[in-house]
């Protein structure tokens, strides 16, 4: 079993969007603690299975972050569920996954799924507008940050910025509040600098568009994070 606490960095790869072998190989071979497999539209089962059946030809860990009831299949090392703590709609917060139980329960393996507590930050995006999120303000970030930790007890916590780099002071804010929930950030990261800069004060970095539109930037994405050191917590801010 994976220990997640242990991970700096994961590509999220898009069962919708081409990737060739050659670049499949390198982010797969690259280092990375995981890739994620998961996307907003056009995900199916058929593009889900293919994704799946060519990560496995490498040793990396390979998370399938749900997207939709019908791509859900067995064969990945985690399923990570999203729980859209800003959404405005309960199907993506609590209605999914009561389908999600009903028709699989007995197929789920608890222990290698982990519930992600979102909160999508990008009203612009894809994701933000598909899960019908509202905008909040910082302290409700804050807010939720502790409701995931405190009330629910969520392993994860994701900061969605999808798109966009996000708020380095926010993100930091939000990483001095948890201390058992493990912080990813996620969101426009183009270069090695911001890749850095987010995984000191996020404990996992998700790397998504890049690895389409530069595979070899993303790709450095890897070594800066592993370099890279976390900020010190304090006690003061929780
Ligand atoms: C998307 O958080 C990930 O779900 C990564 O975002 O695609 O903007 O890198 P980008």
């Amino acid at each position: 079993m994976y220990n997640i606490r242990e991970w700096r960095h994961v590509f999220k790869l898009d069962p919708n969007k081409e990737i060739n072998d050659e670049q499949l190989e390198s982010i797969c071979e690259s280092g990375t603690d995981a890739v994620l497999v998961g996307g907003t539209d056009g995900v199916t089962l058929e593009n889900t299975l293919d994704l799946l059946a060519r990560i496995r030809k490498f040793l990396v860990p390979c998370v399938l972050e749900i997207s939709n009831l019908e791509s859900i299949t067995p064969g990945f090392d985690f399923f990570f569920v999203p729980t859209v703590l800003n959404s405005t709609n309960p199907k993506w917060m609590i209605d999914l996954h009561r389908e999600a139980v009903k028709n699989y329960g007995e197929f789920i393996n608890w222990d290698e799924m982990m519930v992600e507590g979102y909160c999508m930050l990008n009203p612009d995006s894809k994701a933000f507008q598909a899960t019908e999120s509202k905008l909040i303000h910082d302290e409700d970030v804050l807010a939720y940050a502790t409701i995931a930790e405190k009330m629910f007890h969520l392993p994860i916590f994701y900061l969605e910025y999808s798109g966009i780099y996000g708020d380095p002071a926010l993100v930091g804010q939000v990483y001095q509040k948890l201390e058992k929930t493990v912080l990813f950030y996620g969101g426009g990261i183009e270069n090695a600098d911001q890749a850095k800069q987010m995984a000191e004060r996020a404990d996992v970095i998700v790397v998504g568009n890049l690895i389409y539109e530069d595979t070899n930037t993303a790709l450095q994405t890897v070594a800066a994070v592993k370099d890279c050191k976390k900020l010190k917590k304090s006690k003061a801010f929780n």
